[in-house]
């Protein structure tokens, strides 16, 4: 072990870290000399360096320390909405006055970051951050900074209201293994993990791999993503179910990953209750969204089917699923996929993975309007991202059922051999289970665009569309469709009347 008890490590103290690591040295030659270490996490609750050397590199992720209860930071902001101002921290103590003693970090400006070296106590910005991390060097919180198109901002501290738990990097790291031990191609390997430090070595993933959500927005065309993704969601949901599985291995991975609790009542509360209710930490394109907002609020038969989805989602230990399947868990270039940032891990239902994602394309979809201009409609753009939709349930449907029949008379405690060893049974239960599946993906890709919208943690895709009332006419357009699909998903049978409903939507 490199460090007794857990400290969050910095670009200088990381070059020690490393040296004291062989599993992480010998994929630098154990040439530590001239290496370069840049922090990119871009994401709303790590760091992660990319580290370089002459021989090697890899990638490290390390959680921030647990928030400290009752170490409440104050910002306050100058300026209105689009309009330059100060951002102030003040601390309990002296504000910070150089890096070791802590600034701000992280900062984002609708997708752009302001990189270190930090910012000391008073930054000048445009309000529009979403994620403010403030680092000293004891602890660190993470603040949400909010400011509403009205005359006076106001602030929304997520922190001591909102632990959450260094373990997480713990499951993140199984998780990575056992996604990669069936899906090596897809998945970045691990090359360390420790567990006291909160941190995990990994693959880099070099340029030009870019976070897929990017790509999208770019108007980029991935020919292999359907291909790609469908063998990641196939092969992961399929060997940690009980298809694959004997119920005693089951049970005693589904009782590993129940520590993965804080995470899961995470996602609970952003995910399946926020939106639906008055909360602190919701915000919409306003007054734009207002109405929708409220609509959402005040809708029975929604509130009705989500309660089954959040149930759904807490009860059903279906198969080890990756949790934040977004297209920011992502990465991509032309011809690689591979799929990051699993600390959301646990055993749930395998429909909440192949939602997030399908929601998240839907999302990209109905954001193409906004980034339109007088050099590309993104109309061709669009009809790319129809048919990823389409072919990765098809593709995913068709590799998954081939897994299935390759397996039937293996361990897999579900469908027992002497029970459903007639083909014609054999389809029989495979229909009902992929209607099943159909369902749930459709529901809970629905849930996730609707939590995009008007919860507290939006998308890039919409965000980086500056045009106020451009953007609310998109995500009022994405929410139309995810109410419907919520609410009368069961009525639609096959992916292509989805997109025929995406396209219905003007
Ligand atoms: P978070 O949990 O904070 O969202 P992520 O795991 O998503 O963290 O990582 C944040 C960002 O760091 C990603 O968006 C990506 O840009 C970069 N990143 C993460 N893992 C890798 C990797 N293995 N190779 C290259 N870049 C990575
Ligand atoms: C406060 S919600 C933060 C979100 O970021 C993660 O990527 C998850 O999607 C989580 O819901
Ligand atoms: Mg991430
Ligand atoms: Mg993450």
């Amino acid at each position: 072990m490199a460090f007794a008890e857990y400290r969050p490590l910095d670009e200088k103290s990381l070059v020690e870290y490393i040296k004291a690591v062989p599993s992480l040295s010998s994929k630098l030659g154990d040439n530590i000399d001239g290496l370069t270490i840049k922090e990119v996490g871009d994401g709303n609750l790590n760091f992660v360096y990319i580290v370089i050397g002459s021989s090697g590199s890899f990638v490290i992720k390390q959680c921030p320390p647990q928030v400290e209860r009752g170490a409440r930071r104050q910002l306050s902001y100058t300026g209105s909405r689009h309009q330059k101002g100060t951002l102030a921290i003040v601390t309990p103590s002296t504000p910070a006055t150089d890096s070791s003693q802590g600034g701000l970090g992280a900062c984002r400006s609708r997708g752009q970051s302001i990189p270190r070296p930090w910012c000391n106590s008073f930054l000048p910005c445009y309000c529009e951050f979403e994620y403010v991390t403030w680092s000293p060097s004891v602890y660190l919180t993470n603040l949400c900074v909010f400011v509403t198109a009205k005359a006076l901002p106001y602030i929304r501290c997520i922190g001591e209201s909102w632990p959450m738990t260094k373990e997480r990097a713990y499951f993140e790291a199984v998780a990575l293994k056992e996604h990669g031990r069936w899906c090596p191609d897809n998945v970045p390997e691990v090359y360390h993990f420790d567990r006291t430090m909160s941190l995990i070595g990994m693959r880099y993933l070099e340029p030009p791999h870019i976070i897929l959500r990017k790509g999208l927005i770019a108007g980029v065309e991935y020919p292999l993503l359907a291909e790609h993704i469908s063998e990641y969601m196939a092969k992961t949901l399929f060997h940690a179910s009980l298809l694959y599985r004997s119920t005693t291995e089951h049970k005693s991975a589904v009782a590993e990953f129940c520590g993965n609790v804080e995470l899961c009542r995470l996602t609970e509360q952003v995910v399946f209750s926020d939106p639906y209710k008055v909360s602190q930490y919701n915000r919409w394109t306003s007054p734009h969204l207002d109405h929708d907002a409220d609509a959402i609020r005040n809708d029975n038969a929604l509130k009705a089917e989500i309660a089954e989805l959040k149930s759904k989602f807490i009860e059903r230990t279906q198969a080890l699923i990756h949790g934040d399947l977004h297209t920011s868990s992502v990465m991509v270039t032309l011809e690689s996929t591979q799929v990051i940032d699993p600390e959301f891990a646990f055993y749930g239902p395998m429909g909440f993975d192949v939602g997030a994602f399908m929601g998240n394309l839907i999302l990209a979809y109905f954001s193409q309007d906004g980034h339109a201009d007088g050099n590309n409609d993104r109309k061709k753009y669009k009809e790319w991202i129809l048919r990823t939709i389409e072919d990765t349930w098809n593709l995913f449907h068709k590799k998954f059922i081939a897994l299935w029949d390759k397996h039937k008379d293996g361990s897999g405690e579900a469908y027992l051999p002497a029970i459903y060893n007639n083909p014609e049974l054999q389809h029989l239960v495979q229909k009902k289970y992929f209607e099943d599946l159909f369902h749930d993906t459709l529901g809970f890709g629905a849930a996730k665009m609707i939590r995009r919208i008007v919860g507290v943690a939006h998308v890039e895709d919409f965000e980086s569309i500056t045009d106020d009332t451009k953007r609310a006419s998109c995500e009022r357009r994405a929410l139309e469709l995810a109410k419907l699909l919520l609410k009368q998903r069961r009525k639609f049978h096959d992916i292509g009347e989805i997109v025929a409903a995406i396209r219905q939507i003007q």
